[in-house]
């Protein structure tokens, strides 16, 4: 028996707006399950759509440069009945949780009901909780991509712009004019956007160049990080752990592991006592309202983890992590950032971080000042740790001092919270026992 199985774009998390980067297949291609269909981009990451039947294409419905979001049609592939990834009926938990891209099959051949016809609801991917997300806009304006491309061009962020004036509160090409005219005439103190903008140069002049387009992440990257650098007062504060016991502890952990086994990484311990420090000074797991107003202390403790990809920089988020152990974190983060480095992460994977760490402490590195993850208020940076010779009262000892950077946001954290944090971690790091109490 044949289907014609639809491929729609799967539940991906509140993005309105994806980006069609590149279609990989045409009608009259056989595609095998899994296989990449076509590879989408979002402000977050790209990720790959992969076809979940196995068959012949029929129809194409996108091109490069489409936008399409949750629901559009892809590609519509026929399929024998053994080649259709969907879950069986009497499993309704696994379908909920698989986020696979198909919605519906329908028959083609009108025979006896097969044990696989899948019930449209019964597939339908797990909608994304509503946890607040920390790195993405909260609420995301009505627009076309005209006037979403015409805010580009002027450098308006149209997430700023709150109010349309066009039907049901859509953002018109004038709603857009007006703000930047607002903007002008108000001064620019708030959004730090009256900076003279850089000088154009003609560096052909000098030699030799050739330009290269930067890709969307990297591009909204820079838009966000200096949209948080003009509007956050930020203090970095720099702070030295001794991790030599800690050290000492995974070393034994890893030598008990087979070589097939994940290694426990130092970053697994950081992450659990950055965890222990959040539970202590609730001000750190924190937003501060849109208005400046209030603080939203969250009761969740999910943790972003920087991580370093051939597109650019993403952070992933790893959920509920005082409810995990250090095995099953290192099993997390491993998996995580393999599937980040492989461009296929979801948005809603990179959704709902209280806080970020980024370690450069694979690479190097004595301090640095990382951003905050905003509307995040704190992000703590790591570089390598080093053995030094450390005064015990009486002699020097050899011990291994990791450096730790504590960048907050200082409208919410004072100069003496962020020392009692960064204390707080110190300690942990320093006793790993403690994260026991
Ligand atoms: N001091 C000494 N050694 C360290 C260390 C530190 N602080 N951190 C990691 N290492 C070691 C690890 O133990 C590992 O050693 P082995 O190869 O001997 O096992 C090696 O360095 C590589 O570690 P790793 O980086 O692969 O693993 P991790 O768990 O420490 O980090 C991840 C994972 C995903 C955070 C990291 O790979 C990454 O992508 N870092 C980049 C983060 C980034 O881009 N930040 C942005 C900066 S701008 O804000």
């Amino acid at each position: 028996m044949a289907f014609l199985i639809e491929i729609k774009v799967p539940d991906v998390g509140n993005v309105a707006e994806i980006d069609v980067v590149d279609v990989l297949v045409k009608p009259g291609d056989e595609v095998k399950l899994e296989q990449t269909l076509a590879v989408l981009e979002t402000d977050k990451a790209s990720m790959d759509l992969p076809s979940s039947a196995a068959g012949k294409v029929q129809e194409v419905f996108i091109k490069p440069g489409d936008k399409v979001s949750e629901g559009t049609l892809i590609a519509t592939v026929s399929a024998s009945t053994e080649e259709v990834n969907v879950a069986q009926p009497q499993e309704p938990a696994q379908q909920a949780a698989e986020p696979a891209p198909v919605e519906k099959a329908i028959e083609k051949v009108p025979e006896p009901v097969a044990a696989v016809t899948p019930e449209p609801a019964a597939v339908k991917p797990e909608p994304v909780p509503e946890t607040p997300a920390s790195n993405v806009p909260v609420h995301a304006p009505h627009a076309t991509p005209a006037v979403r491309l015409f805010a580009r061009e002027l450098g308006v962020d149209i997430q700023k712009i709150t109010t349309g004036t066009g039907r049901k509160g859509r953002i018109l090409k004038d709603d857009v004019k007006n703000f930047v005219k607002k903007v002008m005439t108000e001064g620019v103190a708030q959004s730090g956007s009256g900076i003279p903008a850089m000088p154009a140069i003609d560096f052909s002049q000098f030699g030799e160049i050739e330009e290269q387009k930067l890709n969307k992440i990297k591009r909204l990257t820079g838009q966000n990080l200096s949209r948080v650098w003009l509007n956050l007062p930020m203090v970095t504060y720099h702070e030295e752990a001794d991790i030599t016991e800690m050290e000492a502890f995974r070393n034994t952990l890893n030598a008990e592991k087979s070589k097939d086994d994940i290694k426990i990484t130092g970053l697994i311990f950081i992450i659990k006592a950055l965890v222990a420090a959040l539970e202590q000074f609730p001000q750190f797991n924190a937003s501060l309202s849109a208005d400046g107003e209030k603080l939203i202390l969250k009761k969740y403790l999910n943790i972003g983890i920087a991580v370093d990809t051939p597109n650019g920089l993403v952070v992933p988020v790893l959920r509920d992590v005082n409810r995990k152990g250090i095995n099953e974190l290192s099993a997390e983060l491993s998996e995580t950032s393999n599937k980040a480095r492989l461009g296929k992460l979801m948005p809603a994977e990179m959704q709902g971080g209280c806080i970020t760490i980024s370690s450069l402490g694979g690479i190097g590195g004595t301090a640095f000042t990382p951003i905050v993850n905003a509307p995040e208020v704190a992000i703590l940076g790591v570089t390598r740790a080093k053995m030094q010779p450390v005064w015990d009262g009486k002699e020097f000892v050899p011990r291994l001092m990791l450096p730790l950077d504590l960048t907050y946001d200082h409208r919410v954290i004072d100069g003496v919270e962020g020392a009692r944090f960064m204390a707080a971690i110190k300690q942990y790091l320093g006793d790993i026992r403690r994260l026991l109490l």
